[in-house]
């Protein structure tokens, strides 16, 4: 039975990867903070009793900022694979913490390289790097692939640029099993919630149940190339499969502006949507409803640009050529974008229909108050 370690389980990429890891019969650890509240959401689904015998999920304390606790971790698990998704991972934080960015993302990689190497398990254990499309940031050329030079644009881009060369420096300096999987935007139902995809349907939905008044937003126009978090592991774990360590792109090929997604998520509850004015004026405005359970009148503003959502660099364009990953590792993606926002405005709509029922009971749906 293989043995994966994967820090970043608590994320949305850990949740699904350790899903599909345990469907295939691996020992799964995991690395989780402490935090001051629960913080194991996405996976408590997959949690065993610790005292029951031959558990096949386990998750250690530890911090991608702590080399000795890593160390330890590694030690104690000797996994054969190590799947590296902990960050901070949201770029207009970075800009705000950059310094941690830095250490977290950026060195976080490098504890964990030099553990495996250190710990002489270079032979056994098997590493991915969570590499990401925002190394490309200032555009170069479109679409990108695994040879498209960086421009990263953010603290996130540049930690992670490093986190990238490192690996790679890894790979040829002490012959390790290290890829690079460069990633592109991917999103699900349990996408986090600050990150403009799962913003808008949550706030999509809201707003159709009378629950939510506004959405406010930054960079309408960024465009982006998002697929479904569920498929995007899939490679992940077809990249450690390989005899040979490589780095892949894995993204969708089409691109759309956040505007237009805005658009495609409102359509989904019967309300259409259309765009008025310029720059920090512009809004969205209902065009009409068709849904009969939700009352939303026309000409109703509900979304609004507030520039506090603008980054001091932005990336405008990101659209990925996973042409390699799909020839070399025979990757297909199951979802297009249609189907994911159409996954993830049901999610959120049956989650907010509930929270509206206990409210309008009068049950109270915070789980504490002072
Ligand atoms: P999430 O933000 O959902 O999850 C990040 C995970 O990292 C969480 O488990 C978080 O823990 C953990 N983490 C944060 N800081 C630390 C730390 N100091 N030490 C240990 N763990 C830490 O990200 P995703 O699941 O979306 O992404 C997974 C990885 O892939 C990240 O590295 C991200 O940068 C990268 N990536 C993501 C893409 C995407 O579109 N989703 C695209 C390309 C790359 P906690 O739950 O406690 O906060
Ligand atoms: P990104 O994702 O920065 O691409 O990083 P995000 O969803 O945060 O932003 C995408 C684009 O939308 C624009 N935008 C807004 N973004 C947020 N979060 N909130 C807003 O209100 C808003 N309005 C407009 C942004 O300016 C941007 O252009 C994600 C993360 O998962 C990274 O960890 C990962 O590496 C990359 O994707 C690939």
């Amino acid at each position: 039975m293989k043995k994966a370690l994967i820090t970043g389980i608590t994320g949305q990429d850990g949740a699904y990867l350790a899903e599909l890891l345990l469907g295939k019969g691996y020992e799964v650890h995991g690395i989780k903070r402490r935090s001051s509240l629960f913080n194991t959401n996405r996976i408590d689904h997959l949690y065993q009793d610790p005292h029951e015998k031959n558990i096949k999920f386990k998750l250690h304390y530890g911090d991608l900022s702590d080399s000795m606790n890593l160390t330890r971790i590694i030690q104690e698990v000797q996994p054969d694979e190590i799947y590296n998704l902990g960050a901070m991972s949201h770029v207009k934080v970075s800009f705000d913490t950059p310094e941690y960015t830095a250490n977290v993302d950026g060195l976080g990689t490098l504890r964990i390289l030099e553990a495996v190497r250190l710990l002489g398990l270079t032979e056994k254990t098997k590493i991915y790097q969570a590499s990401t499309s925002e190394l490309y940031g200032l555009v170069q050329q479109v679409p990108q692939t695994e040879n498209t030079p960086f421009y990263p644009r953010s603290p996130y881009g540049v930690a992670k640029l490093y986190a990238y060369w490192i690996t790679v420096n890894y790979r040829e300096a002490y012959n390790m099993f290290a890829c690079n999987g460069i990633l592109f935007n991917h999103e699900s139902p349990i996408r986090g919630e600050t990150f403009v995809t799962r913003k808008i349907t949550r706030a999509a939905s809201r707003i159709a149940l009378g629950m939510q008044e506004t959405l406010f937003l930054g960079n309408l126009d960024a465009r982006r190339d998002w697929g479904h978090a569920k498929d995007y592991v899939e490679a992940m774990w077809l990249m450690l499969q390989q005899e040979k360590a490589e780095d892949y792109v894995i993204a969708s090929g089409i691109t759309t502006s956040v505007r237009d997604f805005v658009e495609m998520a409102f359509s989904e509850v019967g309300i259409k949507l259309a765009f008025r004015g310029k720059g920090i004026e512009e809004e969205g405005v209902v065009v009409s409803c068709s849904n009969p359970d939700f009352q939303l009148a026309e000409g109703k503003v509900v979304v609004k640009i507030d520039p506090e959502y603008h980054r001091p660099t932005e990336v405008d364009l990101l659209i990925g050529d996973a042409s390699k990953c799909r020839e070399k590792l025979n990757w297909q993606p199951k979802y297009d974008l249609a189907q994911l926002i159409q996954e993830m405005m049901a999610a959120d709509v049956a989650l907010f229909k509930r929270e509206k029922y206990l409210k309008d009971g009068g049950h109270d749906t915070l789980t504490y108050r002072e």
